[in-house]
């Protein structure tokens, strides 16, 4: 009998868990506590902040979020790609914990500390391109975002930014300029900052375009409408995010690439729902076979504290001169531990490995129940981040309100969804890579259930 249960034991994780890491219900959801709860966050918190399902947390360890009712939630969103190595993974506390008691913040700008230089060195090293490279770090992925219009504005003395439809970038006011969707993001919020333009990107399932032609029409735009000479940044998700996770047509990223180079255009990869080993690469841009001028980093750097990063060719980061970056809190102490932490967790536990395991166990029960729900438009995604497109069977029409009904349903059964899309109809999954085989064909068969009871 040991024999037997040790034979079909799934492969040893590289994980050790605090919490149960299982899904159990044990009251309505939202439970009475979280009501209660919701009741002081409506009263007290700005409605501009939403919750998308108000079960308020308690605790949460590895793939599993607790709230305050005892509920256990399978979170198949790690806090939008933050927690990828797992909610208070070990490694990460305790890296934290420790520089606590040493020191909490010293304003690198004014009395500077070792752990933001190991940053900067781990980022060199990891980061696409054998160059030498140089990193400012801040707080927030919408902050790395503007640092790296600034330096590349400083480098090339050019004012024109460019971003690719479906895009998203922040919630600052440049970067609600660069973020393609307007509701929620910026209606009503504007003016915006000037000499943003937006351009048709790489979305095969919708465009149906090649690489080339898909990057024959991104050029042209830029040529025709921006001007290659007042450009100084075409910024770009290598695999959209809040977008909806679209994989862009093969050799579409490296001609944008090659343009950026021939025209002296810095190449800005946001990598910062897509780094930082989500797709089983450290940089999603590897998959592509590109070298960004400039990799921006955030979510998952620290294990779920604050901190964003712009790393880049040496040459252009040294174009802002001494003092023209920095603020407060950038690269805080203790974020800097735990972003440490999470680098020598990903290297000692072979996460890219946990990444390209979750996309072999993962991918062929989604394309199964593709073939079963011809809801399913196109099943789509590298390594962790992937992402189902709802519509209409038959048809490309978004069919928004099946996500919906699907990730209410999971809410109920303990599974944690998010959705994605410009048309709202994506259904995306950003588990922690503590996510077991077994959790992944339990997420598959309640959203089986979901879709046959739409
Ligand atoms: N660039 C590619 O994914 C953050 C934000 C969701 P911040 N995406 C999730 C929300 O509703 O606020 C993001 C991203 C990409 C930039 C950002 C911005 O990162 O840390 O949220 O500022």
């Amino acid at each position: 009998m040991t024999d037997m249960l040790a034979e079909t034991a799934a492969p040893a994780s590289p994980f050790t868990f605090t919490v149960a890491q299982e899904r159990r219900i044990v009251t309505e959801i939202p439970g009475p506590k979280s009501r209660e709860l919701h009741q002081r966050k409506l009263a007290a918190v700005a409605n501009g902040v939403s919750t998308a399902l108000p079960v308020y947390l308690s605790h949460a360890n590895g793939a599993i979020l607790v709230d305050v009712d005892g509920n256990q939630f399978l979170d198949f969103g790690a806090g939008i790609g933050v927690t990828t190595i797992g909610h208070t993974e070990a490694a990460v506390v305790e890296a934290a914990e420790k520089q606590l008691g040493l020191l909490t913040h010293g304003m690198f700008t004014i009395t500077p500390y070792e752990s933001y230089l190991r940053v900067a060195e781990l980022l060199a090293a990891h980061t696409p391109g054998d160059f030498a490279k140089k990193t400012v770090l801040i707080n927030s992925g919408a902050e790395a975002v503007e640092n790296a219009v600034k330096i590349a504005r400083k480098h090339t003395g050019r004012r024109a930014v460019a971003v690719l439809d479906h895009s998203y970038h922040g919630r600052t006011n440049l970067t609600m300029a660069m973020t393609y969707k307007a509701n929620p993001y910026s209606f009503g919020f504007g003016p915006f900052a000037p000499d943003v333009y937006s351009v048709p990107g790489s979305y095969p399932f919708r465009d149906g375009l090649t690489g080339a032609e898909a990057a024959t029409r991104t050029i042209e735009v830029l040529e025709k409408h921006v001007g290659a000479a007042d450009l100084a940044a075409l910024v770009v998700e290598p695999i959209q995010g809040e977008g909806g996770f679209m994989v862009p047509a093969d050799g579409y990223l490296s001609a944008l690439v090659d343009w950026c180079t021939a025209n002296g255009v810095v190449f800005v990869a946001d990598e910062i729902q897509s780094g930082m080993a989500r797709t089983g690469a450290y940089y999603a841009s590897e998959h592509f076979g590109i070298v960004p001028d400039i990799v921006l980093s955030a979510k998952g750097i620290a294990g779920g504290l604050p901190l964003a990063a712009v790393t880049g060719r040496a040459e252009i980061m040294d174009a802002a001169h001494a003092g023209g970056l920095g603020g407060t809190f950038g690269g805080n102490p203790v974020a800097c531990a735990a972003a440490i932490a999470v680098f020598d967790e990903i290297e000692t536990k072979g996460l890219l490995g946990e990444a390209r395991r979750i996309e072999a166990a993962f991918r062929p029960l989604l394309e199964a129940l593709a073939a079963k729900h011809p809801v399913i438009g196109e099943v789509r995604g590298i390594g962790a981040m992937q992402a189902i497109e709802l519509v209409h069977p038959g048809t490309t029409t978004p069919y928004p309100e099946a996500v919906s009904a699907i990730i209410a349903y999971a809410a109920q059964q303990g599974l944690l969804l998010l959705s994605a899309g410009t048309f709202g109809n994506v259904l995306r999954f950003l588990p922690s890579l503590a996510v077991t085989d077994a959790h992944l064909a339990e997420a598959t068969a309640i959203i089986d259930e979901a879709l046959a009871a739409l």
